[in-house]
């Protein structure tokens, strides 16, 4: 019997892309830093120099998809993790923008074969996105440790 895992500690020499909006960019700043926080303590260098790390800034959280498959099948990339927030309390066509992200980033990672990281927060309000991006914890510290699993996960498969 074969186990594959991913790992944390090989993480080394893996090219992660990140895909964050702007909007409620309170909030998506904030996971950011988290995320950007996790892959450094991991060994990925996330200064500006970088060769290993990519970051892409969109308009919304609907805008998110796009980016995502262009970054994914470029070929550069063992990872994409996305970051937004949709806030109930923001917006009427709120489920409008959490179904097409939503959908959307789970079709890019299906279809170019890479993990793309769903880290987009969708909350009733601000205070419950700020709580998860922070306040009492940010999960873009949790997005970045799952990227981590994925990349080493899939070197480790067979394609
Ligand atoms: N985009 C978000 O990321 N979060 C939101 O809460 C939001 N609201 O409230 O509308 C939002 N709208 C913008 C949308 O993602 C697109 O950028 C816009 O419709 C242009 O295509």
């Amino acid at each position: 019997m074969t186990v594959f895992e991913g790992r944390f500690t090989d993480a080394g020499g893996l090219r992660i892309a990140v895909v964050v909006a702007r909007f409620n960019d309170l909030v998506t700043g904030k996971l950011l830093s988290g995320c950007l926080d996790c892959l450094s303590r991991h060994g990925i260098d996330v200064a500006d120099t970088s060769n290993q790390l990519d970051l892409a800034w969109v308009p919304g959280s609907f805008e998110i998809p796009l980016l995502a498959k262009r970054l994914a099948s470029s070929g550069r990339y063992d990872v994409v993790i996305t970051l937004g927030a949709v806030i109930r309390g923001d917006t009427p066509h709120f489920d409008v923008v959490v179904s097409e992200v939503s959908k959307g980033v789970a079709a890019v990672a299906r279809e170019s074969g890479v993990p793309v990281i769903f880290g987009v927060l969708t909350t009733d309000t601000l205070q419950q996105a700020l709580e998860r991006a922070g306040i009492k914890s940010n999960l873009g510290w949790n997005y970045g440790l799952q990227a981590l699993e994925m990349g080493s996960l899939m070197r480790s498969v067979p394609a």
